[in-house]
């Protein structure tokens, strides 16, 4: 232990300062950067919203449309419409970047924070990884820690206006740090996995984080 009056280790607000440094919190993820950074290297602004899929667009009614959330959790949810409007509802400003190259910015969302799914289905310890699950048949991988990312959000409206069909819509995630393609249209089910498992386009070739600022855009092997 140290006497030194200018390192106090044991005051209340420097333990909590400590719990909370351990539990990650106000990290925001978030980097502000200047205008003449704001768009990640090899990517080109667009105005418009370009629709991206499989070819196959799902068309689920809000009155039939339902959301699982099991796997490792202590605590399952199966949310009907009604439920998910009924949960704390978040909006967020982001910019979309896609591994084709273009970017929007400045896209105004609003729906459920991935933030306050967890507090609700609460993972388990061995919970590391996440698989978003479509009506199309889609599927893609995320960390539990980026799933978890403060400005994700499982999202049923865009600027102002409920999700179109073609843009993922009734519910869709928006998970502005990395390439859109993690953003799964069509949401049904979100799995919480011990393991990593690679989703469609992961085992297609894309790279398995995809990373806008680090290029991470297709896998080296
Ligand atoms: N269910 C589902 N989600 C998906 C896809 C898909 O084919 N199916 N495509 C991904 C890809 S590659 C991109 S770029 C974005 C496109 O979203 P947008 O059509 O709203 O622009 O959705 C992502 N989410
Ligand atoms: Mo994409």
């Amino acid at each position: 232990m140290t006497s030194d009056p200018d390192t106090p280790d044991d005051s209340k607000l420097t333990r909590t300062k400590q719990a909370w440094a351990r539990a990650g919190k106000f990290l925001t993820g978030r980097i502000s950067r200047p205008d003449s950074e704001r768009l990640p290297p090899g990517q080109h602004l667009v105005k418009d919203w370009p629709v991206l899929d499989l070819g196959l667009q799902p068309e689920i009614s809000t009155a039939n449309w339902t959301l699982d959330i099991d796997g490792a959790v202590e605590n399952r949810l199966h949310w009907r419409w009604a439920d998910f409007m009924a949960q704390e509802q978040a909006s967020e400003t982001s910019d979309i970047h896609c591994v084709t190259t273009w970017s929007r910015y400045d896209n105004r969302w609003q729906g459920v924070a991935t933030r306050s799914l967890l507090d609700l289905a609460q993972p388990k310890p061995e919970a590391g990884f996440v698989v978003l699950h479509s009506h199309d048949g889609y599927t893609t991988n995320l960390t539990l820690a980026d799933f978890a990312s403060e400005d994700a959000l499982l999202a049923h409206s865009w600027e102002g206006e409920p999700l179109t069909g073609e843009h993922g819509g009734p519910v869709r995630l928006v998970l502005p740090k990395l390439y859109f393609w993690k953003s799964a249209k069509w949401l049904k089910r979100i799995e919480f996995v011990d393991r990593n498992q690679p989703g469609f386009w992961e085992v297609r070739g894309y790279h398995d984080r995809g990373d806008p600022w680090l290029e991470q855009r297709y896998s080296d092997d």
